[in-house]
């Protein structure tokens, strides 16, 4: 097992479309344990593949307290749905930045396990929350875009200081 490294904002890396994975060998499911590996480890309850610089459509996510609720979706397809709700969001790839962000309650998804098998469920709350952010990462996108451009340049120049004082 390895730990992966993960990209930080601005990274232009993180604004790639990741590409559907068509391949389900023995390399997808080392990179999808690495990626839950690197999620727990990290701590976070989400990685996407974009984030360790790899463009394939492949997350992982767990939202329990105790590791036991580990989903691994590749080529996953959302639905979003229900009410708009306003969260904290951090990201791994903004660290130590929280800000609010609307989301929808509830998602559902349809994607593939690592043997290609198609899967199919809806979340809510804190699953569908972490969902839907993943799914932005491999368009690309990152929680900060949901902010006003003033934020998101403060918290750009903010991690641009902080990496240039930490090298
Ligand atoms: O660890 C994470 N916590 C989190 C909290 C609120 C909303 C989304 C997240 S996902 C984040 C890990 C991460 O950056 N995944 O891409
Ligand atoms: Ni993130």
């Amino acid at each position: 097992m390895t730990r992966l490294k993960i990209l930080h904002h601005p990274d232009p890396r993180l604004r790639t479309k990741a590409t559907p994975v068509d391949t389900f060998d023995d390399q997808l499911a080392e990179f999808a344990k690495n990626m839950l590996e690197t999620m727990y480890a990290a701590p976070g309850i989400g990685l996407a593949a974009t984030q360790v610089n790899v463009h394939k459509r492949v997350i992982v996510v767990d939202v329990s307290d105790t590791k036991s609720e580990a989903h691994t979706l590749i080529n996953p397809v959302l639905e979003p749905f229900g009410a708009r709700i306003q969260g904290e969001e951090g990201c791994l790839s903004v660290p130590e930045i929280y800000e609010s962000v609307e989301r929808f309650e509830q998602v559902h998804v349809t994607a593939q396990d690592v043997s290609g098998k198609p899967i199919e469920f809806t979340a809510s709350g804190m699953l569908a929350i972490c969902i839907q952010h993943e799914c932005d990462h491999l368009e690309g996108k990152l929680f900060v875009d949901y902010l006003s451009s003033l934020k998101r340049g403060r918290i750009s120049k903010k991690l641009r200081d902080r990496a240039k004082a930490i090298g």
